[in-house]
């Protein structure tokens, strides 16, 4: 039995429990969800929103075709059995759209950009990459960028297709950055040795676009 003499009533575990996060998140550590993991200006966001320039193009797998050319070794055009030959590649991350919204935990499937680099292996020269989709848009990343762990050519989200409004049925995944340099319909990457700005960067976006610097316009 409980010893009635010392006290009354029992701790508030809920209370206690939202105290301490707030602790920790006034220290500034990091691994807190809702604070470290939300670049600054952003708010969250459940479902996903449509973005694009009002083009919608009619990619199905059986016409689809990506081509890699420029400063490689070895150019490639990837047909849809070319693409599902490649090793599969899954991984889950946070979307963050410089309209504001962010999204977390993302799960892809696709072909990881390391791969793709192993296969037709950039020239020393070449230091930019620039992706053009199937509505006319074109995004551009420095190669270092685009050759990290976790970006990928993305062909399933949540265990689905990745749907026709959203890029299907290949769309780039660059987590790192604000979400237009994550090119819907990808059709080809070309890979340069001088920057060439993009659709939304020659029109007053910033042209490196890291949501934790806030890069959203200018520059
Ligand atoms: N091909 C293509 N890719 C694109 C765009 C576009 O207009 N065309 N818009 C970009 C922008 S501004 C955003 S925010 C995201 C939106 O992707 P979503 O519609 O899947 O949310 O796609 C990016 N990639
Ligand atoms: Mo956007």
């Amino acid at each position: 039995m409980a010893d009635e003499t010392d006290h009354e009533g029992e701790p508030d575990a809920k209370l206690i429990a939202a105290k301490e996060r707030w602790a920790r998140e006034a220290r500034g550590l990091t691994g807190v969800p809702g604070t470290d993991r939300l670049p600054p200006g952003q708010h969250r966001t459940e479902g996903w929103p449509v973005l694009d320039l009002g083009i919608l193009p009619r990619v199905d797998r059986s016409t689809w075709q990506l081509a890699v050319d420029g400063l490689i070794e070895n150019p490639v055009i990837w047909r849809w059995d070319d693409l599902q030959a490649q090793p599969v590649f899954r991984t889950v991350s946070d979307i963050h759209c410089v309209t504001s919204w962010s999204r977390y935990d993302n799960r892809w499937e696709g072909v990881s950009a390391k791969h793709l680099l192993s296969v037709v292996r950039p020239a020393p020269e070449a230091r930019f990459v620039l992706f053009h989709s199937s509505d006319g848009y074109t995004t551009n990343l420095p190669l270092s960028v685009f050759d990290d762990e976790d970006v990928l050519l993305a062909t399933t989200w949540e265990g689905e297709p990745i749907d026709r409004d959203h890029g299907g049925p290949v769309r780039v995944m660059v987590p790192k950055r604000y979400f237009w340099k994550s090119a819907k319909w990808v059709k080809r990457i070309e890979f340069l040795a001088e920057d060439k700005r993009g659709y939304w960067e020659v029109r007053g976006y910033h042209n490196d676009a890291d949501p934790w610097r806030e890069e959203r316009y200018g520059e």
